[in-house]
């Protein structure tokens, strides 16, 4: 049976986006599952706004077209100086842009085109044509390798994603009220971890990008004053170089908080520094001990402990979390990029956290902005909303991994 999902991969659908700014792409249809056919096209592709259509041949050259105008049937002629035609060269996508003075679509009511040249779905077939018109100045040799035969036509809705300044703008919808804290707090003390009594919480993350500050900031706020318990600070390398694991409390003699949050030495680009991959597999099955010493040029050796028996379900991590310092984000190098690939490569090989890992990077409601107390003296209700933002939804994603794991597996 035809999958629901995209035949673009994780890097693809990024090249994409890169063409097109800050967006995210929502799927709407896909030839294999609704139909080569017009109609069907309509049906889920008319008013959504900007598109980008992606469409596979029998060679398995990856090409399409961007349009910023809605698709309506109008049969008028649409003028839209963003549309574009993009093909996979290698792994990057290249732009065609329109040429000036040229329609970019014909609005009707038959399947997509693009400047009355390129047709997609021509006929109700798996086919791409071209009909010769030069709105575009296509090569269809370098585009397709001349080959109409489509395997796969998807269609996806363009959404822009505002900038995170959450200060500014409510690119979320954050209700920025003290109502709203004290409901996020009560749902997050009453909250019910399904299969074990606390999520245990990971945050990996660069050096200095606020791992330790956010496990002190979310302690503040339950404490009701700034904490400074997990050692925070500005230095190179890592300040924290042991695994910790902070059990939260409902105020100094409330009751324990249904999350852990774990602490780790950072990530440091060069090989044999920082936190090391295999510990970090190591942590998620939860084999390495609290207070454990990290030896940044060498792993974690079970064999050495006197674990006997496995790792119960509790002592797992059941989410992850990756730290990331948004004003440094384009100064990351490509080391540290490849780090965080190869620690997604790793999370994906542990069976149990797929679902987890398979959020880690994209899906944009994963993507929690916060603002860590890192020199106020007071708390204040902003900072606090938003961190109460993201516990609740590590909470959630800790709850869809219980979900997705066998039921047997969590009993004891
Ligand atoms: N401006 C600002 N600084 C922060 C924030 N979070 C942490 N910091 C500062 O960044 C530095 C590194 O933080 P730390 O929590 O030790 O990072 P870690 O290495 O990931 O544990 C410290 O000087 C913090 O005060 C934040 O949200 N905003
Ligand atoms: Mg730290």
């Amino acid at each position: 049976m035809a999958s629901r999902t995209s035949r673009l991969t994780k890097n693809q659908k990024m090249q994409l986006c890169g063409l097109l700014g800050n967006v995210d792409l929502t799927f709407l249809y896909k030839a294999s599952v609704h139909g080569y056919n017009a109609a069907y096209f309509h049906q889920r592709c008319d008013r959504q706004g900007p598109t980008l259509l992606v469409a596979y041949n029998s060679s398995g050259y990856i090409f399409g077209g961007y349009t910023s105008k809605d698709y309506t049937q109008s049969g008028q002629y649409v003028t839209d100086e963003d549309a574009f035609l993009f093909s996979f060269q290698g792994k990057v996508p290249v732009r065609i842009k329109i040429n000036s003075g040229h329609h970019a679509r014909l609005d009707d009511s038959r399947g997509p085109n693009f400047g009355q040249q390129l047709y997609f779905c021509y006929n109700n077939q798996p086919t791409v044509i071209n009909q010769g018109v030069s709105a575009f100045n296509i090569n269809t040799a370098l585009m397709y390798g001349n080959d109409g035969n489509l395997t796969e036509c998807e269609v996806f809705k363009i959404e822009q994603i505002s900038q995170v300044s959450p200060e500014k703008k409510a690119w979320r919808n954050v209700v920025w009220t003290t109502n709203r804290r004290e409901e996020l707090v009560k749902l997050i003390k009453t909250h019910k971890v399904s299969s074990v009594n606390r999520a245990r919480i990971l945050m990996i993350g660069p050096v200095g990008a606020g791992k330790s500050s956010f496990f002190n900031s979310i302690n503040s706020i339950f404490m009701g004053r700034m904490t400074n318990k997990a050692m925070a600070g500005s230095s190179g390398t890592s300040l924290t170089t042991q695994f910790r694991r902070y059990p939260l409390k409902d105020g100094r003699d409330g009751k324990p908080l249904p999350f852990v949050l774990c602490d780790t030495m950072g990530l440091e680009e060069q090989t044999g520094a920082g936190l090391d991959i295999e510990d970090i597999s190591s942590i998620i099955q939860g084999l390495i001990p609290d207070r454990y010493q990290f030896n940044p040029v060498a792993p974690y050796e079970p064999n050495e402990q006197k674990s006997s028996r496995p790792p119960s379900l509790q002592e797992k991590i059941h989410c992850v979390v990756f730290v990331i310092d948004v004003t440094k984000i384009s100064l990351m190098s490509s080391k540290l990029e490849d780090k965080f690939f190869a620690i997604r490569r790793k999370l994906n090989s542990l069976v149990q956290v797929q679902e987890v890992s398979s959020r880690l990077g994209v899906p944009v409601s994963c993507v929690l902005p916060v603002k860590n107390y890192s020199q106020e003296l007071e708390l204040n209700l902003n900072c606090d909303l938003l961190l109460l933002t993201a516990v609740q939804q590590m909470l959630r994603l800790a709850d869809d991994y219980f979900d997705d794991i066998s039921p047997t597996e969590g009993k004891p």
